[in-house]
């Protein structure tokens, strides 16, 4: 039996779930997405990645043909369909079909399906050693012309920045904002740690509020550590005790590179892998049952 896909209300055959050459998700980039894990039977924050799907709407006046508790009914359907319960799931919303001609009120119906698949992990050598990341001179969105808090189908500069990293040999590339900031890499947030503070930059640095960014925060809370949100440079990451990046792809992983300079030791720090312990044990233990 193959993949099933949640297609605009139904579940169909991975070969038969197929959009139209006229929906203005692939026309324009129109449309939003949120990439979300389930771990042992239990979707980790859910609703998280539910009202931020619905605020990615809201920004680019989408409207989702469905209220949220249906969103979440159709998410969970869609893992049961598969019989997954460790997954990788992916919605998606698009502006739906109109004709040529970028002007969102020629699509008068949004499309959304989610795919929910096994997860592919990093190698856990990465995250026992630890990743070498690179600057590149793509910068991210100014908030001004496209906010990164909003999860949206354009994600061409971060592909930019990506095909600068692949070209480097590194794992992933580091973007900082249009003023020379630290903003986030290509799919996760960063943090440093210096003096036992952690910081990880502020989303009006220009990088995407991310759910595990803000999960790794309150378990560092729950230990004591001192969280600031704040602008820093490259000078920042390279003087840092430690350095992770959080993502829901990449989860929490070690950082131990930037630009050829070693970040302390070059070695995987100790807050960083109490830090990926705890998280561990909270992706196991809460999150929405299936
Ligand atoms: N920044 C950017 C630009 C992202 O796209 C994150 C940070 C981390 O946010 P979360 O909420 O996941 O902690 C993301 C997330 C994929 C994929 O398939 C991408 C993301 C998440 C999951 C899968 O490329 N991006």
């Amino acid at each position: 039996m193959g993949l099933k896909i949640f297609l605009d209300g139904e579940l169909v055959e991975k070969e038969s779930a197929k959009i139209s050459v006229f929906d203005h998700g692939l026309l324009y980039g129109d449309g939003i997405f949120e990439g979300i894990r389930a771990y042992s039977g239990r979707v980790f924050r859910l609703k998280e990645h539910i009202d931020r799907l619905y605020d990615s709407a809201k920004v680019l006046m989408l409207e989702i043909p469905v209220d949220k508790n249906k969103m979440a009914g159709d998410i969970k359907a869609t893992l049961k369909a598969n019989s997954l319960i460790d997954a990788y799931i992916r919605v998606v919303v698009t502006r739906g079909v109109g004709d040529l001609g970028l002007d969102p009120r020629k699509c008068p119906k949004a499309s959304y399906f989610i795919i929910a698949d096994k997860i592919s992990l990093y190698p856990d050598e990465l995250y026992e050693k630890g990743l070498e990341i690179a600057t590149v001179s793509t910068r991210r969105n100014i908030p001004e012309s496209l906010n990164p808090r909003v999860k949206s189908l354009n994600y061409l500069n971060n592909i930019m920045a990506k095909i600068e990293g692949n070209q480097r040999g590194v794992a992933e590339a580091l973007m900082l904002n249009s003023q020379g900031f630290v903003a986030e890499c290509t799919g996760d947030n960063i943090f440093i740690i210096k003096n036992g503070v952690l910081i990880t930059p502020h989303s009006s640095a220009g990088a995407l509020l991310g759910i595990t960014q803000e999960a790794v925060i309150e378990l560092a809370e729950k230990r004591k550590i001192e969280v600031r949100r704040e602008l820093f440079t490259r000078y920042c990451v390279f003087t840092a005790d430690e350095c992770f990046l959080t993502g829901t792809a990449a989860e929490i992983i070690p950082v131990i590179a930037l630009d050829g300079r070693k970040i302390a030791s070059g070695k995987p720090g100790k807050i960083t892998t109490g830090l990926i312990d705890d998280f561990r044990k909270l992706v196991k233990s809460t999150g929405e049952v299936i």
